[in-house]
């Protein structure tokens, strides 16, 4: 093949937000558009990084990606990129792709460098709806801010692309490996299953074995529903043919371009069959709930766990799994070197580490956050309030990888009653672990698609307000008068105890003395206009005062929450959009 060099302009927003760049597939598809971001990146890396390396591309499978990934294997032909590897049809999870780089070894023995990921993860997809890409490293982590600021630079100036026009487009449906001969030698892809190495990495984890005899014990009852993600592709393997789920098991397992038309979100409001199944919504069901029901975004590698007429938050799921790990899945067997959350996820998983004497970190939105403190050796298990529950075995987070340690601490927790006694429950392991612990109340409400310049000026307010506590604390008392006082209102900001890099901005805090708290916080993964969220956590150690309903709990500090930030006034909004 030839280099084509091609002359193009730069666009103006490019900046990629937390976790990767996300768009309308409409402006995906613009000339030159994914072009100047893929050579952007090329352009950020070290020529180390590019020449001669091995990148993995593959995605959720969402609209537009099949394109996308021949346009990535040309331009990375003419850049002098060795090898691209390719997931069967284009797809790998997000996890599967960091579990690759880590992991595979190629046909000819080769290791990947990194990897292009192809998803906009729990945005719908569809010709009217996201697109997106990131770069992850050689750890299998996303990129960190040094770089992705860089690859902003970039798209900011970039004046000419490289791409082998001639390279004839690669069957990525066909298993195997193709070798082209270009003007810097040879270059090759490599299409490969899916789900293998994704399966074994899965198989030296956890114990499959007590698994499987959770599941062939008449008394547990399972679902899975990958929202046409790409998950499905993973379910099928590990749930039916690895552990003998029954295939009716699983919903909506096949991935599908446009997700069905639906938002691939794992939450109360959008996995609405998995929920109704489950017993949770409105409808009941015809049938007995299932014991335990799971669900997956897009990409995967987010996850919500839910036990018969049972939700389970985010934030207690990671606090729960970190206390149970040890015992529970083998991988840990030997101890946990420390855990992390987000800093807007509960303080669930605080009060965990501090009874366990575990190290522990409060890092920004973001799964890059994480990665330092692994490769570190610092942390094992980490979380997120939006979903998303991980460790140290690859570097993003991990949809199945979360519901195999569920299954895990549950599969333990009845190893001795599988066939006489009660079932331990899902339920029962969360309200046991608050009688241990306390328990945090927790909410988030998100109002999507807000005018960005009105977002904005709720957070100067907010920021403004911060200047005194006294007079924040009047106007408190003048909303409610039984909730606790301000003692420290800020911006987050966090120093990487491994590269001392500082993030700032992220995320407007309002710490109350019960240790309740509110976070306010500009979302980084949308693609129109603004979504603000909004946190809301209140911790209760009272034994007798854990079992109350969430929304109920909180509704004093939900309303000192929209009259302090004068939501309604400011977005014209009066309920949010979605509420996890
Ligand atoms: C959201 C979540 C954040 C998560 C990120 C990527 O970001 O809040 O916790 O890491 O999505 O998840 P934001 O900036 O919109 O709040 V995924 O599954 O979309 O890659
Ligand atoms: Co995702």
């Amino acid at each position: 093949f030839k280099v084509s060099r091609v002359q193009s302009n730069p666009f103006d927003d490019q900046k990629p937000g937390t976790s990767g760049l996300r768009k309308k597939v409409k402006v995906f598809i613009k000339p030159h558009y994914l072009h100047n971001f893929v050579q952007s990146t090329f352009n950020a890396l070290s020529p180390l990084k590019v020449k001669g390396a091995t990148l993995v591309v593959s995605g959720d499978g969402r609209y537009f990606s099949k394109d996308a990934i021949q346009i990535i294997i040309k331009m990375a032909a003419a850049n002098g990129v060795r090898r691209v590897w390719v997931g069967q049809n284009g797809l790998l999870s997000t996890p599967a792709v960091s579990a690759v780089i880590r992991e595979r070894i190629g046909a000819d023995g080769s290791k990947a460098t990194g990897a292009f990921i192809l998803t906009a993860s729990h945005n719908p997809g569809g010709p009217n709806e996201d697109f997106g890409i990131k770069y992850n490293m050689e750890n299998g982590g996303p990129a960190p801010e040094a770089l992705t600021d860089k690859i902003y630079e970039n798209t900011k100036s970039i004046k000419e692309y490289f791409i082998a026009e001639d390279l004839p487009n690669v069957d990525i449906s066909a298993i195997g490996v193709t070798s082209f001969a270009g003007p810097e030698g040879q270059f090759d892809t490599e299409v490969f299953d899916s789900a293998s190495d994704y399966v074994k990495l899965m198989k030296s984890i956890f114990d499959f074995e007590s698994i499987r005899k959770l599941f062939a014990s008449p008394k547990f009852s399972f679902c899975y529903d990958a929202l046409h993600g790409v998950g499905g592709a993973y379910a099928k393997r590990i749930f039916v043919e690895e552990l003998g789920a029954n295939e009716s098991s699983l919903l909506n397992c096949t991935p599908k371009e446009d997700f069905g038309g639906g938002h691939p979100d794992p939450n109360l409001t959008y996995a609405k069959e998995l929920v109704a199944r489950m017993g949770l919504g409105k409808t009941n069901p015809a049938q007995e709930p299932p014991e335990f029901g799971a669900a997956a975004d897009g990409d995967a590698d987010r996850n919500m766990v839910l036990g018969k007429r049972f939700f389970v938050t985010p934030s207690d799921s990671v606090a729960i799994i970190a206390a149970n790990a040890v015992r529970s899945i083998p991988y840990f067997s030997s101890g946990l070197k420390g855990v992390a959350r987000s800093m807007p996820t509960s303080a669930a998983l605080d009060v965990v580490a501090k009874h366990l004497n575990l190290k522990f970190f409060e890092v920004p939105t973001g799964w890059k956050f994480f990665g330092n403190l692994m490769d570190a050796g610092l942390c094992s298990v980490c979380g997120e309030e939006s979903f998303g529950t991980g460790s140290d075995h690859i570097r993003e987070k991990d949809g199945i990888w979360a519901v195999l340690a569920w299954l895990s601490i549950l599969a333990y927790k009845n190893k001795d009653n599988l066939k006489e006694g009660k079932l331990v429950s899902v339920e029962d392991i969360v309200t046991e672990h608050w009688a241990t612990y306390g328990r945090h109340y927790y909410t988030r409400y998100d109002y999507e698609n807000v005018d960005a310049g009105a977002a904005k000026e709720l957070m100067a307010h907010l920021i403004k307000l911060q200047a005194s506590l006294p007079d924040v604390n009047k106007i408190i008392k003048g909303i409610r008068s039984d909730v606790s006082n301000v003692v420290q209102a800020d911006e987050f900001e966090y120093k990487d105890p491994v590269d001392g890099s500082i993030s700032k901005h992220q995320g407007i805090r309002y710490l109350f003395q019960d240790g309740s708290r509110l976070v306010f916080r500009l979302s980084g993964t949308g693609s129109e206009g603004a979504t603000i969220r909004l946190y809301i956590e209140q911790y209760e150690n009272d034994a007798s005062k854990t079992g109350r309903d969430s929304q109920e709990a909180l509704a004093p500090l939900v309303e000192v929450a929209l009259k302090l930030s004068k939501m309604q006034e400011f977005t014209g909004r009066s309920a949010p959009t979605v509420i996890t």
